[in-house]
């Protein structure tokens, strides 16, 4: 598989600086020679852990370039603080901060225009799994993000695959649910542009424990994970990281 695996610790909303350096410091000692490693702290810990060397996301970023967004943080500042990768379009953010499609799709295009990749994450809750609607909600995330990013910038993002339902409840999906969306993600963005469909890394997030991250990501079209979590507790964390390589 010619993809190289990744896995990104998003720390969301948790800890303090001193677990931010101890979580950097155990990351910075494993050696993980396959796998790309990124760890998505909250934004006041980007700069103390800019001077080192594991790779830095964001957890959110800005729509618009500059000027007077109160709170807002732009791609630019992020950039600026050594940040390579940014999560856009988490169902937090979209749920609890009402964040639209379109939305979403003008954040990942303003991630690239600065150089970030963005990690767009996707994803139906219960309800839609239960009426059958799965396909269609997929496509109209991945619509909004295609035509505000444009098809020849495919290959540029990576998608995360996080159903709702299983974020933060211990409920994962199984390998071969994952595997049917992730599948389903590849097929629809092929269409658009079949080289770029192929390289795309799409990741899947919810609930990833050490114990069930080796079956998931053993699935074809699963190229890692957006670990929330698990992504706290160093020792867990490397044996995800383990597992994809
Ligand atoms: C899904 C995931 C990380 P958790 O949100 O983005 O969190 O692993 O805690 O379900």
């Amino acid at each position: 598989q010619s993809r190289q695996p990744l896995v990104a610790g998003n720390w969301k909303m948790n800890g303090n600086l001193t677990l931010a350096e101890s979580l950097a410091d155990g990351i910075e000692q494993a050696e993980l020679q396959v796998t790309e490693v990124v760890v998505c702290p909250p934004f006041p810990y980007l700069a103390a852990l800019s001077k080192r060397t594991l790779t830095l996301g964001a957890q959110d970023v800005s729509a618009c370039e500059s000027g007077a967004y109160t709170g807002d943080v732009s791609a630019a500042m992020l950039n600026e603080m050594g940040c390579r990768y940014v999560i856009v379009g988490h169902s937090e953010r979209r749920d609890g901060h009402q964040e639209s499609n379109a939305l979403v799709g003008e954040k990942a295009a303003q991630a690239l225009s600065q150089g970030l990749t963005p990690i767009v994450c996707v994803g139906e809750s219960e309800q839609t799994r239960q009426a059958g609607l799965v396909e269609s909600h997929i496509a109209e995330q991945l619509k909004a993000i295609v035509d505000s990013i444009g098809g020849e910038a495919i290959a540029k993002i990576v998608i995360a695959y996080e159903p709702i339902w299983a974020i933060g409840t211990g409920q994962t999906a199984t390998p071969e649910q994952a595997q049917a969306v992730h599948r389903f993600i590849r097929g629809y963005l092929a269409e658009v542009d079949p080289a770029a469909a192929a390289k795309i890394r799409i990741l899947y997030g919810g609930s990833v424990k050490g114990s069930n991250a080796a079956e998931l990501f053993a699935q074809p079209d699963v190229d890692g994970g957006l670990i929330g979590g698990a992504s706290l507790k160093v020792d867990e964390f490397l044996t995800i990281c383990q597992a994809a390589n």
